[in-house]
């Protein structure tokens, strides 16, 4: 019996918990607060809104499934990163189209390519379909081209050319990608080709890692989308 419920000191296990908590929140935040923003930033907060829910309901599964086994919920991760990830990355495209900035669907296209070819193959190296070493060198690949894109590319000088405000979140998400994203293959080289890592260390990395990755991002477009209205964010 005791095994089937959340003990005061399973700390990765109150890690799950908060997370999912924290992901609820946020995303009955983010839907509340997109009712009082201009009608063109209502879709990037109901889409922040939707990673959050996704997360939540992963979290709260995941917390199950550590309480239970006390073993690493890989695959769960991996599906809440294939629908979260690509969500993710629309919001870089919807607030350059929601304040009319030239960036076309082939911009999107190549965030979501890249998004694909890093989780596939991370995926596919993480559960043994191939060699891991491989696997990661493609994986960061994806990455590379994701990086490259809001960087370098046709969404990052379409970024460029909009407004201070815009410019402003644009910069603040794309160092989530390049800072905030980096603990995940970190966790991947030490945690699981290395072994460096155990079990309880990594999953309280990525859990703390999802909170600011998913909710700051978040928060980051919420900002931008109260200023955007005409509003003062407090
Ligand atoms: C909310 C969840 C997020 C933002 C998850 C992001 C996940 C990654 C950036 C994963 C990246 C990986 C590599 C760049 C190479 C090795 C394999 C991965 C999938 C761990």
């Amino acid at each position: 019996m005791d095994k089937l419920f959340l003990q005061s000191g399973d700390f990765v296990g109150v890690s799950f918990w908060l997370v999912s908590i924290g992901m609820i929140a946020a995303t009955v935040f983010f839907l509340y607060e997109g009712l009082r923003v201009k009608q063109q930033w209502r879709l990037s907060l109901l889409v922040a809104a939707l990673v959050c829910l996704v997360a939540a309901v992963h979290y709260d599964y995941m917390r199950d499934f550590w309480v239970a086994t006390s073993s690493t919920p890989n695959i769960y991760r991996y599906i809440d990163w294939l629908i979260t990830v690509p969500l993710q990355m629309i919001e870089f495209w919807l607030i350059l189209a929601a304040v009319g900035a030239a960036v076309g669907s082939s911009s999107f296209l190549r965030l979501l390519i890249g998004t694909l070819v890093m989780l596939v193959f991370g995926f596919m190296g993480e559960a043994g379909y191939m060699d891991s070493t491989i696997a990661f060198v493609i994986a960061m690949v994806g990455w590379a081209i994701i990086i490259y894109e809001i960087f370098a590319g046709e969404a990052s000088k379409a970024a460029g050319s909009s407004n201070a405000s815009v410019q402003g979140a644009f910069s603040a998400m794309r160092l989530i990608v390049l800072v905030g994203w980096a603990i995940y293959p970190l966790g991947y080289v030490f945690g699981y080709m290395l072994g460096q890592v155990d079990a309880n260390t990594l999953n309280i990395v990525y859990n703390l890692a999802d909170f600011v990755n998913k909710i700051l991002f978040g928060l980051v477009i919420w900002n931008l989308a109260i200023k955007d209205s005409g509003e003062a964010s407090h």
